[in-house]
């Protein structure tokens, strides 16, 4: 029976613009995510103009990481984290993204984070892009629906790669790149993408667009970091929510079958170097996309080391009663409530075993590696009067994915590379722009409004998690 690897890389993970905070220290310019004001009451979160540092924008300042991150590793040394997964925010490093010339003191920024990381015996794991192209390349190239994003995407990679070489072995490209599949979710558009849809355009057709230049984007980070360094893991990063059949119903099994290609090509593109042969069918029917014999090349020259995912839960879909032949799958209107599951507050459903059968479903189709880069449960704890948290929900959440990423290593060959649980130090929620949604095991005293002294304290997880790790995940 397989164990986990003796070098198991247990970590936790976060993302610059949830942590950093900081928002024009040093240099920084305005990202996607620092115009987006926060969503309340089940309302998505929104763009607005005129940037103005402020209680909106809960992102500007965040946890404050980028003052107090070496007191936080210390604290990340005493859970016993091997790794630390975040992103680098690409405006520390060009603030308009079509610079020449990269900002000094944001390099130097993460050059001191990473070097307090190793010092302290603890591997940085970076995301290139999570959430955050510069708000520049929206204003004036339109996001990712213009090719010549690509050439700044390059040069920021090409730039961080050589910058961190002998510092970072583990990256990933795009984090949850194949969010923007739900197009009409404008959220996940304008994060992943910087996408606005202007009246009377197809989403759909821009999305398409969109997303082959960021495929083609990450295949030529993937070819040039490995020639600044060959020993280089470059992974995908995909957010992994496994969609279920609503019944036996054949015409159910299908559309969940449509459903999973229509999220997961990504992974084919940037695992298998090439688009599979149902979505070439469905794009040659439909739209007129700018993709060349040439991007072909690249995406085939191109291909991950590994597969970095997501995964808080699972989807259950139904077909309609006249489905059309040619039909497309409609992310929020397809879907039913699967009974047989718990849900948090949020409305995630809750599926440890589905943990498993994503693990399965990308261990038979690539071959490759896998790293559980996110996981975890988003609740509102309540902080005692001495300062703690008693979130046995959250550990009763992790305790049941960890058995289930167990057993998919010890029974179904699966090699996993590492477990980083989501937001182990509570950061502003990228779903809501606030603070009421957290993960951590590291409670941050700060509310919704903005207010609290930033003080950290240790909840009852952290404890619990200390001792998983310790064991190599023999203690749950
Ligand atoms: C993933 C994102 C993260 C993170 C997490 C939890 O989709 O990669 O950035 O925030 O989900 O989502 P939320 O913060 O909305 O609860």
């Amino acid at each position: 029976m397989a164990k986990l690897r003796k070098d198991f890389l247990w970590g936790g993970a976060v993302a610059a613009h949830q942590l950093e905070g900081g928002w024009q220290a040093g240099g920084k310019g305005v990202s996607v995510a620092d115009v987006m004001t926060v969503g309340a009451n089940g309302v998505q979160r929104r763009i607005t103009d005129g940037v103005q540092p402020g209680e909106n924008y809960p992102n500007h300042d965040a946890i404050d990481f980028y003052h107090h991150y070496k007191e936080d590793i210390q604290l990340f040394k005493e859970l016993g984290l091997k790794c630390f997964r975040t992103s680098i925010a690409w405006t520390r490093i060009y603030p308009n993204g079509d610079e020449d010339q990269p900002n000094e003191a944001g390099l130097q920024f993460y050059d001191d984070l990473f070097d307090e990381l190793l010092k302290n015996g603890i591997q940085p794991v970076i995301t290139l892009s999570h959430f955050e192209m510069p708000y520049h390349l929206v204003t004036e190239y339109g996001g990712w629906r213009n090719r010549k994003v690509i050439d700044f995407f390059v040069k920021f990679a090409t730039t961080v790669f050589k910058r961190y070489k002998d510092k970072v072995k583990y990256w990933m490209t795009f984090n949850e790149i194949n969010n923007q599949a739900d197009y009409r979710g404008t959220f996940a558009l304008f994060t992943n993408s910087g996408l606005q849809i202007k009246p009377g355009e197809d989403a759909e057709a821009v999305m398409y667009q969109a997303a082959h230049y960021e495929c083609v984007a990450s295949a030529l980070a993937v070819q040039i970091g490995h020639e600044i360094n060959p020993a280089f893991q470059i992974g995908a990063m995909i957010a992994m929510v496994p969609i279920y059949p609503a019944s036996p119903d054949p015409r159910d099994v299908f559309k969940a079958e449509r459903a999973m290609q229509s999220r997961y090509w990504f992974a084919d593109v940037q695992a298998n170097g090439r688009y599979p042969r149902w979505l070439r069918s469905y794009q040659a029917r439909k739209f007129d996309l700018d993709i060349t014999l040439a991007d072909l090349d690249v995406l085939k020259a191109g291909t991950v080391d590994y597969i970095g995912f997501s995964y808080y839960m699972s989807f259950a879909v139904k077909a309609k009663a006249n489905e059309p032949a040619d039909f497309a799958y409609e992310e929020a209107a397809d879907q039913v409530e699967n009974l047989t599951v718990q849900r948090s507050e949020w409305g995630w459903q809750i599926d440890p075993v589905g943990l498993r059968y994503a693990m399965n479903w990308f261990n038979d189709r690539y071959d490759l590696a896998l790293f559980i880069v996110e996981n975890g449960f988003g609740a509102v704890d309540q902080l005692t009067a001495d300062h703690q948290v008693h979130d046995d929900y959250r550990i009763a959440y992790l305790k049941a994915h960890i058995e289930q990423m167990k057993l998919a290593v010890e029974y179904d060959g699966v090699d996993l590379i590492g477990y980083t649980p989501w937001g182990f130090i509570d950061l502003v929620s990228a779903g809501t722009g606030q603070m009421d949604k957290r993960y951590g095991m590291i409670y941050v005293d700060k509310n919704d409004a903005g207010e609290g002294t930033l003080k950290r304290y240790k909840k009852d997880s952290f404890a619990w998690y200390r001792q998983v790790i310790q064991s190599n995940g023999d203690q749950l």
